[in-house]
């Protein structure tokens, strides 16, 4: 172990080292707590100086962190946000919680990484720890971070370490939280890893080390590459009960009471969110650059990105049903956020469902009690309240989000028409997915 590892886990270890967060969304903001708790000083840094100067003032802008809990750490010392990379000179670890978008092409956007990283070098890394926790294509750490912070007489591993872990922050989830969900770290050298275990075993109870970047990279895939094919999976499922004529919900919950050998997946109006519908194109997008093409990742992509299409046919054969057509009728669209009880609407199925419609020339209007306003159509859509009114008001009712808080029993005695993709609402007969 050299000198220099040993003084920084020393330094880690009596928590005089200053932690660097870079990034403050909804991985770094959580992040931040998480050191400041643990007694090292944070300085945070983003590039919203909006969102910086709220932080300043104790203000959250992170639905999982309270704006006592930053001011508690304002107040403290233990917390302060900058727009200026240059704080980061007097920082001794680096968490890089960068957004990792995909581009209209479906290729990877590692822009922000690269220019975090660019404002890192700039700022100086000797001495440091830097540790990407974006989720990325195996290959980011050791091809874009390593080379733009390895400037003259830096060694990493010797006077800097440079290491990636992959964030596994779920909005919302309580059950599962920082401390209690195990932290997966691949250092570029064995004294990376011993340093970035130093700094993450302050705040997690349990570390996976795996042997390399590109593995940690590749784990945090598989996770939520896993999670994107068995989605797939069960829309395909949905698609191929209604073809039988067959409830793929009393499908899939009696499917679900074999104790060993299956894992519960629901279908769905589409796949939503910026994690699932987008990480696995990371990786089909590496593939490719090794003339491989990862057919699960694409067939899966396929059928979920089929599934608000799906959904617009049900609604018209329910419609057609009535003597209606989709032109003209008004259709309640109800909960437009990605999943239930949460606000974020990225990628959410519930925005293809309603420009669809809006394209067939439907009324549309929605419901969600996390969500005020929409722009569909570049037509901003009010969200209106749950009303008895508004449900016979509309030709249909269609569930594509179940928050727990929208009163379903009301949503099933007022709808005309109601189809529900989330298997949310007890009524049986009516157009269930
Ligand atoms: N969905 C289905 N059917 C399912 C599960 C999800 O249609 O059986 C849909 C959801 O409605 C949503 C999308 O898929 O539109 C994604 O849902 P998600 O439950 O995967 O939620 P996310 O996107 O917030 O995923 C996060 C991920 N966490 C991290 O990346 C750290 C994921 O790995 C977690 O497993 C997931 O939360 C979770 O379990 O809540």
């Amino acid at each position: 172990m050299s000198n220099l590892e040993l003084e920084l886990i020393e330094k880690i270890n009596r928590r005089d080292a200053v932690v660097g967060i870079v990034g403050l969304g909804y991985v770094g903001l959580p992040l931040v707590v998480a050191f400041a708790e643990a007694g090292f000083k944070v300085v945070g840094v983003d590039v919203d100086a909006k969102k910086v100067a709220n932080v300043n003032r104790g203000i959250s802008h992170v639905e999982d962190v309270p704006d006592s809990t930053v001011q508690k750490l304002i107040s403290a010392g233990l917390f302060s946000a900058t727009t200026d990379y240059g704080e980061l000179s007097n920082v001794d670890t680096i968490s890089i919680c960068v957004p990792t978008p995909l581009r209209k092409t479906k290729d990877p956007d590692v822009s922000y990484i690269v220019s975090a990283t660019e404002q890192i070098a700039a700022a100086g890394v000797k001495n440091k720890l830097v540790v990407l926790e974006s989720t990325t294509y195996p290959g980011t750490t050791k091809e874009i971070l390593l080379p733009r912070l390895t400037q003259a007489n830096l060694t990493v591993g010797e006077n800097f370490f440079l290491a990636f872990s992959p964030e596994r922050i779920d909005p919302g989830r309580t059950d599962y939280v920082m401390w209690n969900t195990p932290k997966v770290l691949g250092g570029v050298t064995p004294a990376c890893l011993a340093v970035s275990t130093a700094l993450y075993g302050a705040i997690v109870e349990t570390i996976v080390s795996v042997s390399s970047p590109a593995a940690a990279e590749m784990v945090k895939l598989l996770e939520n590459t896993f999670r994107a094919v068995n989605i797939g999976l069960v829309n395909e499922m949905a698609l191929m009960c209604d073809k039988l004529g067959l409830n793929v919900w009393e499908i899939v919950d009696a499917a679900a009471t074999k104790p060993y050998g299956f894992m519960k997946f629901t279908p769905g109006p589409g796949l939503g969110g910026h994690c699932i519908p987008v990480d696995p194109h990371y990786l089909n997008w590496k593939l490719k650059t090794l003339n491989y093409t990862a057919r699960f990742i694409e067939l899966a992509d396929e059928v979920n990105r089929s599934m608000p299409e799906y959904v617009v046919e049900k609604i018209t054969e329910a419609l057609n049903g009535e003597k209606k057509a989709v032109n003209g009728s008004r259709v309640l669209v109800l909960g437009v956020a990605y999943k239930p009880n949460v606000s974020d609407v990225r990628e959410s199925p519930a925005l293809d469902i309603i420009y669809l419609l809006q394209q067939k020339g439907a009324q549309v209007v929605f419901h969600d009690p996390f969500v005020d306003v929409l722009v569909s159509n570049d037509e901003k859509l009010q969200s209106v309240p749950l009303t008895a009114d508004e449900l016979q008001a509309s030709d249909l009712a269609l569930v594509v989000t179940n928050h727990a808080k929208t009163d379903w029993d009301l949503v099933v005695q007022s709808s005309n028409l109601l189809i529900d993709t989330r298997n949310v609402t007890p009524r049986q007969g009516e157009v269930k997915f």
